[in-house]
């Protein structure tokens, strides 16, 4: 059985609405998770990282990243499971570039990005100039050095490792980029057309082929806001929690998932906890014995 270690990363800078920094902090003090402890999953909250007050948001999400970075690597060679409540998806930098560094005698990581946005503009191409727009570009090489070299030389990730599920908001220019690298995204078009339990199955044998381990990197924003309110940047016409739930299920015996991260809770948005329930339900539905 696994033996989890939950470590909250409570950035906000990296979005124009800081709102997601609160998250880790109200997921742990309303205890959403302590019932995964009373079903027999072993999971504790290792620590809940803060940025410290500095400049820019370069710098909080540099900060964030580095010691998250760290705190990752230190849990998997623990022999634990990293999983990572975000804040905002910049924190994504930190978390795969700590995993990268603990796989790297092994091999390659692979990486599974569900998400509505594809989260890979550099600071050339974004629109708003929000970090949390720009992790996968950073973990593939592109971008700021004091985030693309976080923990090991960039790049973290081969773009042949890594999947995009559940795109359907972006700009013509990430897309560009990850066409340009050859990374496979499924967006909801082709979900719908082939079913969300087909596609994830493909993708897993994808980022599993030619890797010594894989993560997930999960933007609550996938989901569908009509059910799960509670993010930063609601896209509609999103996945279900059912069916996401159902294909993390497949996951429970598999040995080379190495750690999971859940991002882009925001507590002010959310209604009756729909969307912290969530977060407890499918990190529930890999970890369950
Ligand atoms: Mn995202």
């Amino acid at each position: 059985m696994k033996k989890i270690a939950i470590i909250g990363a409570a950035c906000g800078l990296g979005a124009p609405d800081t709102a997601c920094q609160d998250g880790p902090e109200v997921l742990r003090s309303l205890d959403f998770l302590s019932w995964l402890d009373e079903n027999n999953i072993l999971l504790h909250w290792d620590a809940v990282i803060h940025p410290a007050p500095v400049a820019s948001p370069l710098q909080a999400v540099h900060g964030v990243c580095a010691q998250l970075a760290e705190r990752v690597a230190a849990t998997y060679a623990a022999g634990e499971f990293p999983l990572v409540v975000g804040g905002d998806h910049s924190c994504a930098i930190g978390t795969w570039s700590g995993m990268a560094r603990a796989l790297h005698e092994k091999g390659a990581l692979g990486l599974l990005w569900i998400d509505a946005h594809m989260d890979s503009h550099t600071f050339t191409t974004t629109p708003s100039g929000a970090l949390h727009g720009m992790p996968l570009a950073c973990l593939l090489g592109y971008g700021e050095r004091a985030l693309t070299e976080i923990a090991l030389p960039s790049p973290k990730l081969t773009p042949a490792n890594v999947c995009l599920i559940g795109t359907r908001s972006f700009e013509a220019s990430e897309a560009k980029l990850l066409a340009k690298l050859g990374v496979r995204i499924y967006g909801m078009e082709e979900i719908r057309k082939r079913g969300f339990a087909e596609v994830f199955r493909e993708a897993l044998e994808i980022i599993t082929r030619n890797t010594a381990g894989f993560g997930i990197s999960l933007d609550l924003d996938a989901l569908d806001p009509a059910e799960e309110p509670g993010v930063g940047s609601p896209a509609p016409g999103g996945l279900f929690r059912s069916e996401v739930s159902d294909a993390l299920h497949t996951l429970r015996r598999n040995a080379k998932f190495q750690a999971m991260e859940i991002v882009e809770y925001n507590p002010y948005r959310d209604r009756n906890f729909a969307t912290a329930k969530a977060v407890s339900e499918l990190v529930a539905a890999i970890l369950s014995v």
